[in-house]
């Protein structure tokens, strides 16, 4: 039986992945931090048999204990300070979870004599390409990080392609453009939108805020990007991909499909109020992938199309805050 382990296993794609592995006949681990009491019983109470570690990116030695107990044969780190407006906030912590602490996952690794014995799947971010340079993005764009939180990604992006290159660890990169669903945290912009629109349809509250409704994303499913990150390891050579849809969206163009499926008016105004507490000091206008190389090497093409995920979001809000 192989062996996973998986650091950021509460989040969001922790939440796709771990059942994922599950069904393919692995046997699951994940670090959680021992400050996030209620966050990890609930995802003990949701998936049992996955074995679960104390453990922080930001404490080595957690990581040598975890790595040294659970000898996996693939880790996925999917730990990080995720959300990209705290980071200018925190810029420090970011950079000391997000960044760092990538570099210290391969250092335990490689301290421990594994570096030939494990695959890593690091999960980088979109966010590299920043303010971008050519659109759609591949994995042979530049990179221009509009963040702490994006400088601290390519970091780690550059640390897991640098241990490749100098010990020859199977380290493989997943560049992953926004991915959302029913399991994502209530701060980003797509779950704001969902879980604010269906309580105003269930007559909860009038309005909200949101900050610029102009940038634009490419917006895939979770679901498809956990599945992704598996297929990455599976190659046989450890490589960096980009995982998208090829398709991008405005903030305002998921708030106008939201509300036309739970038959709101569409006067955007008349829901949404603006505050610039949620403008970002430096913002990325414009994110769209070219994931061809997944395509042609891994087999993998997004599944779910943008409106199905809508009404997964939607339909799961609705249930939640019907109860
Ligand atoms: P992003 O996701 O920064 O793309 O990073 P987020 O949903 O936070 O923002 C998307 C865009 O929406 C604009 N926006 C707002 N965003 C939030 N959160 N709240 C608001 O009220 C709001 N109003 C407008 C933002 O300015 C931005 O342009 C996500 C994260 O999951 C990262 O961890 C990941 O690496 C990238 O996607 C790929």
């Amino acid at each position: 039986m192989k062996v996973a382990l998986i650091t950021g296993i509460t989040g969001q794609d922790g939440h796709h992945l771990t059942p994922f592995l599950k069904q393919k006949g692995y046997e699951v681990h994940g670090l959680i931090s021992g400050q996030e009491r209620t966050k990890s019983a609930q995802f003990a109470d949701m998936y049992p048999y996955a074995k679960l570690h104390f453990g922080d990116l930001t404490d080595f030695s957690s990581l040598l204990e975890a790595v040294s107990k659970v000898k996996p044969d693939e880790i996925y780190n999917l730990g990080a300070i995720s959300f990209v407006g705290l980071s200018f906030n925190q810029p420090e912590l970011t950079a000391n979870v997000t960044g760092l602490g990538t570099l210290r996952l391969l250092e335990s690794v490689r301290k421990l004599g594994l570096a030939q014995n494990v695959k890593i799947f690091q999960a980088s971010s979109s966010e590299m390409f920043g303010k971008v340079q050519t659109s759609p993005q591949s994995e042979s764009t530049p990179f221009y990080p509009r963040s702490p939180y994006a400088v601290a990604k390519t970091f780690a992006h550059y640390s897991c392609v640098n241990y490749r290159e100098a010990y020859g660890m199977f380290i493989s990169c997943g560049i992953m453009f926004n991915h959302e669903g029913e399991h994502r945290g209530f701060e980003f912009v797509t779950r704001k939108i969902t879980s604010n629109l269906v309580k105003i349809k269930l007559g909860l509250i009038d309005n909200f805020e949101l900050g610029d409704l102009s940038p634009k994303r490419d917006w895939g499913y979770a679901g498809d990007y956990a599945e992704a990150m598996w297929k990455i390891l599976q190659h046989e050579i450890p490589t960096d991909f980009v995982i998208a849809t090829g398709q991008t969206r405005s903030v305002k163009e998921f708030l106008d499909r939201t509300l036309r499926y739970l038959e709101l008016d569409d006067d955007v105004s008349k829901y949404v109020k603006f505050n610039e507490i949620y403008l970002r000091p430096t913002e990325v206008d414009l994110l769209v992938g070219d994931s061809t190389k997944a395509k042609s090497l891994l087999n993998w093409y997004p599944k779910t199309s943008f409106d199905e995920m809508i009404k997964i979001m939607v339909e799961n809000d609705l249930q939640f805050f019907s109860k």
